[in-house]
């Protein structure tokens, strides 16, 4: 009976472990230094976890075999091990603290450093349900905003129509950057806190209101991209997404030209 359980043991270890060898339901592709960096520190934490975890589930199936007989005698009991209790409590602190200091560093770069000089900046405001993309426009300045104009056909983010550095902005539900460019990402949010994530660029970043967040990153590949509100934020969450179009210049050009048709302030 013992071979029994010990055999369940393993092989439910094995079932669990064959999709990260396999790499079913894998992460979608990195576009982004920063997304390498991001994978690069999942895979050494899924190495070492991994690795634990089949040598513990292989070491419980060994017990459960070796000494899972039933025998006459009472069971020996066993009283605890110092030496064992410091050995192993201080090399899972030494290997968990380890790997968030590492993980620290690649989170803290997109973070708590500034974007690379020449970004182009880009102003993200979340609202239930939807998103709103602001670019500053030919002056290069973003206008003032004044929520009192506020209008959810004709000006979503509320640009003052009285400043002249905001005639130009352009506002629009879905977010185009330009490949290999640095871009940052000004968030704001204008009810309840969101959350800006895209996958691909394995980033996620709050928006909170009253409170300016930012974040940056280079995509390195043209294409459409998700961009997934991941803060449940009401009703409509599920359905609070948007797009981000990484563009290759011209037709980054042409997509901006043909939104700046419609002027954010009217
Ligand atoms: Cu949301």
């Amino acid at each position: 009976m013992p071979i029994f359980v010990a055999l369940l043991v393993w092989i439910m270890a094995g079932a669990l472990a064959i999709p990260f060898f396999t790499r079913t339901w894998w992460l979608p592709e990195a576009i982004s230094e920063h997304a390498r960096q991001v994978d690069a520190q999942f895979m050494l934490t899924l190495a070492v976890t991994g690795v634990i975890f089949i040598l513990a589930q292989a070491g419980l199936g060994y017990v459960v075999w070796r000494y899972g007989r039933r025998r006459p005698e009472p069971a020996a009991s066993f009283h605890g091990n110092n030496t064992m209790e410091m050995v192993w409590t201080s090399a899972t602190g030494v290997l968990f603290i380890g790997l968030t200091i590492m993980g620290t560093q690649v989170w803290g770069r997109v973070h708590f450093q500034g974007p690379p000089p020449g970004a182009i900046q880009i102003e993200m405001t979340g609202q239930q349900f939807v998103w709103n993309a602001r670019y500053s426009g030919p002056d290069g300045k973003f206008g003032k905003l004044d929520i009192t104009q506020i209008n959810d056909q004709s000006n979503p983010v509320g640009v003052d129509s009285k400043d002249p550095a905001g005639k130009d902005d352009i506002t629009a539900p879905t977010m185009a950057v330009l490949v290999n460019r640095p871009v940052e990402v000004i968030l704001r949010s204008k009810d309840v806190t969101h959350s800006f994530s895209v996958r691909e660029l394995r980033l996620k970043q709050d928006a909170v209101p009253g409170m300016i967040t930012r974040l940056h990153f280079t995509a390195e590949k043209a294409g459409s991209y998700e961009i997934a509100c991941m803060e449940l934020c009401g009703l409509g969450h599920y359905k609070m997404r948007s797009f981000l179009e990484v563009l290759e210049p011209a037709e980054y050009e042409k997509w901006l030209k043909e939104r700046s048709q419609q002027p954010a302030a009217q």
